[in-house]
């Protein structure tokens, strides 16, 4: 059986599994999550009821985090792309680089993103600024660092960046003191497991609520 992938192609977190999936052309039967078909939706809230995605279910283990997705994906499923290297110690860099893309990119910019999905009369002028803020020491910290791999050795930390980097662009924009940030993102872009995500999920481009802009 393949395993089975409830996910929606617009959500940033379902990238970043889609991506470590494409990379290593593993099988899976996609769940899409969405309107036209509550009954997933009630599955995923049998599975996990915090209603989360990506929720991975293979072999009667039920995957809950994205990060622990895909590292199970290398376990059960390897393909020809490791994404964490064997070396322990560049694993434990490319786990903590997940960790930073998770926490100080793709939340900040859920934050903003879910502030603006609110009645006006709920929205949290405070914590938007608080958001920005943390997403432009973010962008100087990455950029310090000359942006990250994106390389041959493509890591899980790149499947997590890509997503972070491209979404928090349109919800605050990467300025032009981050060159190294911008480029990480282009390189990431270009590669062909992401871009096929970003094409995946241009049909939903209208739910942004701030506005897709007219590019990527
Ligand atoms: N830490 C989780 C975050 C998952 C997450 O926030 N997913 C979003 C979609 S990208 C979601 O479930 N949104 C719906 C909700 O929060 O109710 C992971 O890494 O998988």
């Amino acid at each position: 059986m393949k395993p089975l992938l409830y996910a929606h192609p617009f959500a940033s977190y379902c990238q970043k599994v889609l991506i470590a999936l494409y990379e290593n052309d593993t099988p899976f039967t996609y769940r899409t999550l969405g309107p036209e078909d509550p009954s997933a939706m009630s599955e995923l809230e049998k599975l996990w009821p915090l209603k989360k995605f990506p929720v991975l279910v293979d072999d009667g283990h039920v995957l809950l985090e994205s990060s622990v997705i895909i590292e199970y994906l290398l376990i059960c499923h390897p393909g020809p792309v490791r994404l964490i290297p064997a070396e322990p110690k560049a694993a434990i860099e490319v786990r903590m680089m997940d960790r930073f893309f998770d926490n100080y990119i793709m939340t900040p910019m859920q934050n903003i993103v879910s502030n603006q999905l609110r009645a006006e009369s709920e929205r949290d002028p405070k914590g938007v600024a608080d958001a920005k803020a943390t997403l432009d020491v973010a962008y100087g910290w990455l950029e310090s660092r000359g942006g990250w791999a994106a390389t041959d050795n493509f890591s899980l930390a790149d499947c997590a960046a890509a997503p972070a980097l491209f979404y928090a662009d349109w919800a605050h924009p990467i300025g032009d003191r981050f060159p190294h940030v911008r480029s990480y993102r282009a390189r990431l872009l270009a590669r062909p497991s992401i871009a096929r995500t970003v094409d995946e999920a241009r049909p939903y481009r209208k739910l942004f609520p701030l506005g897709a802009p007219d590019r990527d």
